[in-house]
């Protein structure tokens, strides 16, 4: 049975939606998150030396990274379901897709994240040296990436309605984060390509079923916050 360490408001939700698509059986250990910090409880460490979700283990299996337990389930589900054929153009978005999600989306969202921290946790006395540094990041190269990022997503997702073609993938699963962590960071408000996507996933009965396995996710509200 494979087990799902997940951490709350976490990319670990993915894995639980991509298991309810694929109709694999599967238990989820929850892990909650610091209050103060946001970080992993030290439990985490115990299941893999990361200490990150997700992680998934099956007897003496232990996988984590996101990218890395959704290809395994995929093969795990028999290798054809949810990615498209070898050889094809749309085997080759999916593969991009998939990279895509850890490799360029999320990097910019998380410095986004913590450079706005950086003020937040400095002496009142500095802490306006703190904000120009936070806007001059933004402002000068994150918000230009994330910008980037949108658009080229748009495109692409115009082309065939899902990232990697006409038909709904994994990749998709893999993209759900970085898009739902771009809304909560400054709004699809000018996307709506991907604000339609947004809401074309969460309308889908596994991902509302990975929602009352998983417990409470903030990054599941609707597409439609104005954007910041
Ligand atoms: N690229 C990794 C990122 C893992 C990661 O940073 N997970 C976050 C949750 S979204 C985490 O565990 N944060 C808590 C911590 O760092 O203590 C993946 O996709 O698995």
């Amino acid at each position: 049975m494979i087990t799902v360490h997940h951490l709350n408001n976490s990319r670990s939700q993915r894995i639980i939606w991509l298991l309810e698509e694929l109709a694999l059986p599967y238990e989820v250990k929850r892990y909650e998150r610091d209050p103060k910090t946001m970080l992993a409880p030290p439990a985490l460490k115990a299941v893999h030396p990361l200490g990150k979700a997700p992680v998934i283990t099956d007897g003496s299996v232990t996988i984590a990274e996101s990218g890395a337990i959704v290809t395994d389930l995929i093969e795990q589900a028999g290798g054809e379901r949810l990615i498209p054929p070898p050889g094809t153009e749309e085997r080759r978005r999916y593969t991009f897709w998939l990279h895509f999600a850890e490799g360029s989306a999320m990097p910019p969202l998380v410095m986004a994240l913590l450079f706005g921290e950086i003020p937040k946790r400095m002496p009142a006395l500095i802490r306006p040296i703190g904000r120009m540094i936070n806007a001059g990041v933004q402002k000068g190269f994150l918000r230009p990436t994330l910008e980037a990022q949108m658009a080229f997503m748009q495109a692409e997702l115009a082309k065939g309605g899902w990232f990697a073609g006409a038909d709904f993938t994994a990749a998709d699963v893999m993209m759900s984060f970085p898009v739902e962590a771009t809304q909560a960071s400054i709004g699809l408000a000018s996307h709506p390509g991907l604000q339609d996507w947004l809401s074309r996933i969460h309308d889908r009965p596994a991902y509302q079923a990975a929602l009352r396995t998983g417990g409470p996710y903030a990054y599941a509200a609707k597409g439609e916050q104005p954007e910041k």
